[in-house]
């Protein structure tokens, strides 16, 4: 009359489905999935190595000083640019973007007063794809010129009102202008992910062909997600040969993983801004994408980048644009290397409190803070 009872040390379990043990060998990446946090035994993790793409060969373009400009509370004066490009430099960003001079006199003039400060990092500016901006750009002393234009439909009909064969024709000129004058030069689509991908493509081999230095991707609204983001930028990849730089607007949270993936499918740009001030809620955030970075290759990442330096940098455009950073802010927040100990009876924060961080906090010259609370 009643169904028999298992007994009570027996779990139920399906019969059917596949062999675990057997699934996990197919992956060919061994047993452990994490990423290398900072002490643990790389012997045993091999998932840093799976899939890297360009994650340990990148290089960042820092947009404080023109994305960040767009953020709500930015005006920045010529001597805060100066000191902000000054430390952007000096932790080691490989690029610097600068607003375009066409924008302003005053934009012009703080253009050639950082190209004249002789920094490590490469001075870009950007423009709009339109001859006048570039015949103002070139003057200005930039080592390179970053181009753009919109792509998308809605760009098309609602901003500039040019189709794609005007585009194309525009940026062949732009172009063959600013690498006539020596410079390096980026052209890329405003509005990437919401435009065609056929004209897309098209117009990136075109500019490809004629020998661009880089193409731009931007995911100006936000929109993507970080398997759309490996998508396209692996589609381009077998499209093109010069490099392929990324810019993702932060409206959804994606805007650090949806970098990553652009790394791993073959991006060798990343623009940034400093605690990711800009259009809205902004852009990749460069502490947040160099923190993730480091998780994968803690060793390539230090040596790239003066870690110790973070806190300073965001300290310097947080008081620029007076806003405060959260504590819970990637490396460098108040709480950021806080543990709470006391919830077990052998606290392992106290043991060895690497056992919960990916990042070591000595590498940015942050410290640990251990709270302890009463056991229960
Ligand atoms: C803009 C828009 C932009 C450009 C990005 C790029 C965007 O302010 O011109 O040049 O790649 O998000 O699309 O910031
Ligand atoms: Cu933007």
């Amino acid at each position: 009359m009643f169904a028999p009872h298992p007994p009570p040390d027996m779990v139920q379990v399906p019969i059917d489905g596949p062999d675990v043990t057997e699934v996990v060998a197919s992956l060919g990446f061994g047993h452990t999935l994490q990423r290398r946090p900072f002490s643990a035994d790389p012997e045993r993790l091999s998932f840093s190595s799976y899939k890297q793409g360009n994650v340990a060969n990148f290089s960042i373009i820092d947009s404080t000083l023109r994305e960040g400009e767009q953020f709500a509370n930015a005006f920045f004066d010529t001597q805060t640019k100066i000191r902000i490009a000054k430390a952007l430099d000096a932790f080691g960003v490989e690029y610097i973007e600068l607003t375009s001079p066409a924008a302003s006199e005053q934009s012009r003039r703080d253009c050639e007063e950082i190209c004249k400060l002789g920094l490590n990092a490469k001075v870009l500016t950007h423009i709009r794809c339109h001859m006048d901006d570039a015949r103002i750009a070139v003057d200005t002393g930039v080592d390179g010129v970053n181009v753009v234009i919109g792509t998308s439909s809605f760009l098309q009909e609602f901003s500039h009102g040019k189709d794609i064969a005007y585009i194309t024709k525009t940026a062949i000129e732009v172009i063959e202008f600013v690498k006539s004058k020596g410079l390096e030069i980026r052209f890329s689509s405003e509005d990437s992910f919401r435009s065609d991908l056929v004209d897309l493509l098209s117009i990136y081999q075109t500019v490809d062909r004629i020998g661009v230095n880089r193409v731009g991707i931007a995911d100006t609204i936000g929109c993507a997600n970080p398997r759309q983001v490996y998508e396209l930028v692996r589609t381009l990849r077998g499209v093109i040969s010069c490099d392929i730089e990324i810019h993702l607007h932060n409206d959804t949270g994606m805007a650090i993983a949806n970098a990553y993936c652009a790394l791993e499918a073959g991006a060798t740009h990343i623009d940034t801004t400093v605690l990711g001030i800009g259009e809205r809620n902004g852009i990749t955030p460069l502490g947040g994408l160099v923190g993730c970075l480091y998780a994968a290759n803690p060793e390539y990442v230090k040596d790239k980048y003066n870690l110790p330096m973070l806190r300073e940098l965001e300290d310097l455009v947080a008081q620029a644009v007076e806003v405060k950073a959260p504590p819970m802010n990637y490396i460098t927040g108040s709480c950021a290397f806080t543990h709470t100990a006391g919830f077990y009876p052998h606290p392992p924060t106290l043991s060895n409190p690497a056992i919960f961080e990916v990042v070591n906090p000595e590498d940015f010259g942050m410290t640990r803070r251990i709270r302890s609370v009463p056991a229960v």
